[in-house]
């Protein structure tokens, strides 16, 4: 299987986290793709790729214009304003507030965050740009033939919404993917999240169509993040009703537990036949995650690949979470070795 990777993520190296009202070394960190990179190249899993330029356009087509800008400039405006340390909200838009957007940076960063934990900064929308052209390179790769391919994104993107960051994720590489694919011919997409957390901006985005099923299986939000989406009573509106399904699980769920929600969720793509598979590939179901609370085993990594591939279908793998860093490599690279046997 190819793997498309730019070390362009390292632009991506925020200095802070907010943790447990403390700021810390944040989890999402540069070595995490450079870990997984390692062991795609150990075990000869296939060749790594530069990715090509498809520009701002497939960006554009999930994610609001303003958004864009607002990501890209406000590091150096929240420097202008005066602030010293890296740009962290401090405001929410509340129940019965405004949604009127603020002119002033800080108010801003409110108006577009999710989550207060992300730090912006310099060199992170063009990382996040870098990821998303990763994504892109890996959908045109499956639309010229191939049956699988791995795109290696960092950032990661399944919590960015069309004009909210946040969760560590700028970007919606999976949605930006599922488009292109439509606007190249698909009629529809599936998108399996994997990852701990539940994949709320992608949830989001394709809320109320029916040309993408979007399942995830994740921590149940009323226990973990993004807490504020993800419940199983979630299953799309309007015309999407019926195309969104959630499988939150409670603490300590071990694999036998988890993969029944997956053959669920298989059953469930079966039955919509899609023309492509996008898995969002989170590996922080791992039991030693430092911020999840499911069991996961190195090894159930290699049967959930396998599951995957039982789909029979194209299948574009896109990295999201994983935070046990020195396990990453193994446990990425596990379910895309499980997936080609
Ligand atoms: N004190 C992804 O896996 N909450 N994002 C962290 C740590 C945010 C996870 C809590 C978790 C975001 C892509
Ligand atoms: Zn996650």
């Amino acid at each position: 299987m190819e793997t498309i990777y730019t070390e362009k993520h390292k632009l991506r190296d925020a200095k802070t986290e907010l943790c447990g009202g403390e700021l810390v070394e944040p989890f999402e960190r540069p070595s995490r793709a450079e870990y997984v990179l390692d062991r795609v190249r150990e075990t000869g899993l296939g060749p790594v790729s530069d990715p090509d330029d498809f520009g701002m356009g497939p960006i554009l087509a999930i994610h609001d214009a303003e958004f864009v800008e607002f990501l890209k400039t406000a590091p150096a405006r929240w420097k202008v304003a005066g602030f010293n340390g890296e740009a962290i909200p401090t405001t929410w838009v509340g129940r019965r507030m405004s949604h009127i957007r603020p002119n002033h940076v800080e108010g801003q960063l409110g108006y577009y965050a999710l989550a207060g934990e992300t730090s912006l900064t310099e060199g992170t929308w063009e990382a996040a740009y870098a990821s998303a052209q990763v994504a892109l390179t890996g959908a045109a790769r499956i639309r010229s033939g191939a049956g699988a391919v791995f795109s290696l994104c960092r950032p990661p993107g399944h919590h960015a919404t069309a004009d909210m960051y946040g969760g560590y994720c700028f970007f919606n590489n999976a949605a930006i993917s599922a488009q292109h694919f439509l606007d190249h011919g698909a009629k529809r997409v599936a998108i399996l999240d994997i990852d701990f957390h539940h994949g709320n901006g992608t949830q989001d985005i394709f809320y109320d169509r029916s040309d993408v099923l979007f399942i995830s299986l994740h921590g149940d939000p009323l226990e973990t993040f993004p807490y504020h989406l993800g419940h199983a009573e979630e299953t799309g509106s309007g015309a999407g009703t019926g195309f969104n399904l959630n499988f939150p699980m409670p603490p300590d769920t071990p694999f036998d537990v988890w993969q029944a929600a997956l053959h669920k969720g298989l059953a469930r793509i079966a039955e919509y036949k899609p023309d492509v598979l996008i898995i969002s590939l989170g590996v922080d179901t791992f039991e030693t995650d430092p911020i999840s609370f499911f069991k996961l085993k190195s090894d159930d990594f290699l049967t959930m690949g396998a599951d995957v591939a039982s789909a029979g279908l194209p299948t574009h793998f896109i990295m999201e979470g994983g935070y046990d860093v020195d396990e990453i490599g193994v446990n990425a690279v596990n379910v895309l070795q499980g997936f080609e046997r």
